[in-house]
């Protein structure tokens, strides 16, 4: 029998299967109708048929799926919906127009040629769409699979995951958007094939992404996170505590991860990709080997652990701290080791040049402490929810699990900032057993583990602590508190709706 990651997207003709019953479906319906609505105001006619996607929130394991490690997440109930439809052979214009239920974004025309170009200094929302738009198509001719004649598109947009929060809008978008051509074109993949797929998709938009938002958004099931494992991409079910809640809380600081990619996100896959060659050549091996074969921190974790044993312990981290030096290394260091300069050792890859070109050192033993630890981190996370521990005791270690591995994103990663420690501390405070940022940081969302019977008033608690002060400066409108602060529990992954 298939196991569900190799079963292709779900196609239904109805919403329960996805938003279930009562307020959460009334509310999907609602937006179904202003779709539909909007579709034929928009473009004349009716929508083919519609696909929708999920953010995420990540429990724990941040900055690792690049470095090739498992990770854990679960979906949300915010998503995003396309409504999507196929023009004929002779229909004119021969264009891609894309639009939005919110006027906020205009709307996006792009010519229908799969190989054309994405404008990244000259950034649009439209463009996300366009990264599985090509992506589809690169994959539709790696199988040998014929769509003929580039034809037009229609597709109007609606998302309810916050954009920049770390929850993931842009997996949501580009997954659902891929999806949505895929089935105007008829055709379905299992998913973890399409997991890998809008992976590469996304990559289009000039991030180094991972691959962990992308394989939840497509493979999350109802009621469990998934530890999603990568090289091969695969998810495993994990059903969290019962007596436990996840709150996410918006730090309302906004993270630009393509704007700031540079300094930021692709900085880090950077440093993680030159402290594995470093490393791979202080354990023994030749540096013109290791520049050709080590990528990633994965890949001289064997060597690491064998000198660890060498100590005493299994802990690739104290090969790190003995062979790596605490003080940042300067590009003339770096290249004194590899015997390369960095720009032929990442010369393939214009957003990593982008990243020389902006970086001023590189803190090597930093970077690599974070991903073994964090790595480690993501096991005890596992075997703790399956253990026979006491439901007290499993929410405690959880919780000091979250809070660790937030010190390390904070200290070792440095990828929160003072609005993010703002609020894990007063999340801490008022009761979560564990609280820490999601996502790539730098802003957006952090997430905290709160015993249920809490929830109402830690929630308050929040408003009052953190958001009172910002409310009353305008940042945001006190009726939409709710979009900002609320407890999720893991939804359903990627689906198709033909009505
Ligand atoms: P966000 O920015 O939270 O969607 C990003 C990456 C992930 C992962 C996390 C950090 C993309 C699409 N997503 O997530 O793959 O690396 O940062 O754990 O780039």
């Amino acid at each position: 029998m298939a196991t569900h990651d190799e079963l292709p997207i779900p196609i239904f003709s109805t919403l329960e299967p996805v938003y279930g019953e009562g307020s959460q479906q009334e509310e999907a319906q609602l937006r179904f109708n202003i779709l539909k609505t909007k579709f034929l105001e928009n473009f004349g006619h009716q929508p083919d048929l519609f696909a929708r996607s999920p953010g995420r929130v990540n429990l724990i394991g941040e900055h690792i799926d690049y470095e090739g490690y498992s990770v854990l997440p679960m979906a949300i109930r915010q998503d995003t919906i396309i409504a999507i439809r196929k023009h004929g052979v002779e229909e004119k214009p021969k264009v891609l127009r894309i639009a939005n239920v919110n006027d906020k974004y205009k709307l996006c025309t792009y010519p229908v040629d799969p190989t054309q170009e994405i404008d990244l200094k000259n950034h649009k929302w439209g463009h996300y769409f366009i990264c599985g738009y090509k992506g589809y198509h690169e994959f539709a001719k790696s199988k040998g699979i014929d769509i003929g004649e580039p034809v037009g598109l229609d597709v109007l947009v609606d998302g309810t995951v916050p954009t920049g929060s770390g929850l993931s809008s842009s997996a949501a978008f580009v997954c659902s958007s891929t999806i949505a051509i895929m089935a105007a074109f008829d055709t379905n993949f299992p998913k973890k094939e399409i997991a890998q797929l809008t992976c590469e998709c996304e990559r289009h938009i000039g991030t180094q992404s991972g691959g962990m938002d992308q394989a939840i958004s497509i493979m999350a099931k109802f009621g469990f996170a998934e530890l999603i494992d990568f090289n091969p991409i695969r998810a495993t079910d994990v059903q969290l505590p019962a007596n436990g809640t996840f709150v996410i809380a918006h730090s309302l600081a906004e993270s630009q991860k393509a704007v700031t990619a540079a300094t930021n996100y692709n900085n880090r896959v950077v440093e993680c990709r030159v402290a594995s060659i470093v490393l791979g050549i202080k354990l023994g091996m030749k540096p013109k080997e290791a520049i050709s074969k080590v990528k990633t921190l994965s890949d001289v974790e064997g060597l690491c652990v064998s000198f660890a044993s060498g100590r005493g312990s299994s802990d690739p981290v104290v090969a790190v701290k003995e062979l790596l030096k605490e003080d940042p290394y300067t590009a003339e260091d770096i290249e004194k080791i590899t015997e390369e300069s960095l720009t032929t050792i990442l010369g393939n890859s214009p957003s990593s040049l982008d990243v020389l070109r902006a970086a001023k050192h590189f803190k090597l033993f930093q970077r690599a402490s974070h991903v073994y630890s964090e790595a480690k981190r993501v096991h005890a996370f596992k075997n703790t929810v399956q253990s026979k521990l006491s439901d007290e005791e499993i929410l405690k270690k959880l919780g000091d699990l979250m809070n660790e591995s937030h010190y390390s994103c904070s200290v070792f990663y440095e990828c929160s900032c003072p609005e993010l420690e703002e609020l894990v501390t007063i999340c801490r405070n008022n009761g979560a057993l564990g609280a820490r940022l999601t996502g790539a940081g730098w802003g957006g969302c952090a997430v905290a583990l709160v015993k249920e019977s809490i929830v109402p008033q830690f929630i308050l608690n929040l408003k009052e602590s953190f958001y009172q002060t910002r409310i009353e400066k305008g940042v945001i409108d006190k009726n939409e508190l709710g979009l900002y602060v609320f407890a999720s529990k893991p939804s359903s992954g990627a689906a198709i709706f033909k009505f």
